[in-house]
């Protein structure tokens, strides 16, 4: 793979939901090694340290949790995604998934600019399609791919800088759907993958022809990592655990095909909660598949150290 600029930006939110503890996200990133190992590949590495969220005034709402703080990380992350994608390849270490209500449209508005179609790849067991109107648990890390590809009922949001078109995005992984988000989902034409659909084909099979579509039109191509992606019994370090998820070695394939593809343009590792690691092989886990994404190929993958 050609070496590459990439750009770590750490955004330690935690208010997307009740229990804390992802705000360690992007030490327990730096902790791991993320700087090195992408070094190691060959590309150059810049760390811009933390964002903070911006104030603003925006009243809290029954029913929906962190609202205001929510929206000054969203208003930030837009800035700093747009600004971070213009120096090479950013790589979002979260923090809960409430911050790709600001990188995806950051990074989107930034293709926008160069007449790039922008796609999303949402790895997760949560399609993440709940609105302020559905969501039940009022938890905003629910939301942000509703949010991205412009669906209503987002009221004391941004207005979107870009909107990436839902039939841009692609969710491989799923096992937990509210009923409400399948609703807004059907007919949009949403790509959504079950875990099902795993087993039956092969992780492979489901990805080939979306990265064909970004490639056919030239499209940058930003891809979501949430830890729950991944099975409970490899990646243990996430709030909402799910059985049945990807295996190790499905989660490195992904990764994997992302490298050969060349086409990953930016990248977020979300849902990391350390508090709930053990001898942080979750944190070691994510590093090791943002570096099998951008070259590490399995013969070159160091003895694993504890940390
Ligand atoms: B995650 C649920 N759909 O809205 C909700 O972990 C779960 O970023 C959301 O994918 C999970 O609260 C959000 C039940
Ligand atoms: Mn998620
Ligand atoms: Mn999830
Ligand atoms: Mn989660």
């Amino acid at each position: 793979m050609q070496s590459q600029n990439i750009v770590l930006v750490g955004a330690p939110l935690d208010c997307g939901k009740a229990r804390k503890g992802c705000l360690m996200g992007p030490d327990a990133y730096r902790t791991a090694g993320i700087a090195r190992a992408l070094t190691a590949l060959g590309h150059s590495v810049s760390d811009l340290g933390n964002v903070a969220p911006d104030a603003n005034d925006i009243p809290e709402r029954d029913g929906l949790v962190n609202l205001s703080e929510t929206i000054g990380w969203t208003t930030a992350l837009m800035r700093t995604a747009q600004e971070a994608i213009q120096q090479g390849l950013p790589i979002f270490m979260g923090g809960d998934h409430a911050l790709s209500l600001g990188t995806v449209p950051g990074v989107a508005a930034h293709a926008a600019e160069q007449n790039r179609p922008q796609f999303v790849l949402w790895l997760d067991a949560h399609s993440d399609f709940n609105t302020l109107e559905t969501t039940a648990s009022g938890n905003l890390h629910g939301t942000p791919l509703a949010y991205a590809t412009g669906q209503s009922g987002f009221d004391g949001f941004p207005a979107l800088p870009a909107i990436v078109p839902p039939s841009q995005t692609c969710i491989i992984g799923l096992r937990s759907v509210d009923l409400p988000e399948r609703e807004l989902m059907a007919g949009t034409g949403v790509r959504g993958y079950d875990m099902r659909a795993i087993d039956e084909s092969g992780v492979a099979a489901l990805l080939k022809p979306f990265l064909a579509d970004v490639a056919k039109v030239g499209g940058a191509l930003h891809v979501s990592l949430d830890v729950d992606f991944i099975d409970p019994a490899y990646a243990p370090a996430v709030g909402t655990t799910v059985p049945g998820g990807a295996t190790v070695r499905e989660a490195h394939l992904v990764m994997e095909m992302l490298c050969d593809s060349g086409l990953m343009t930016s990248l977020d590792l979300v849902e990391l909660n350390p508090m709930l690691d053990e001898r942080g092989r979750t944190a070691q886990l994510m590093v090791d598949l943002a570096a099998s994404a951008l070259g590490r190929r399995i013969f070159d993958r160091p003895t694993p150290r504890m940390i």
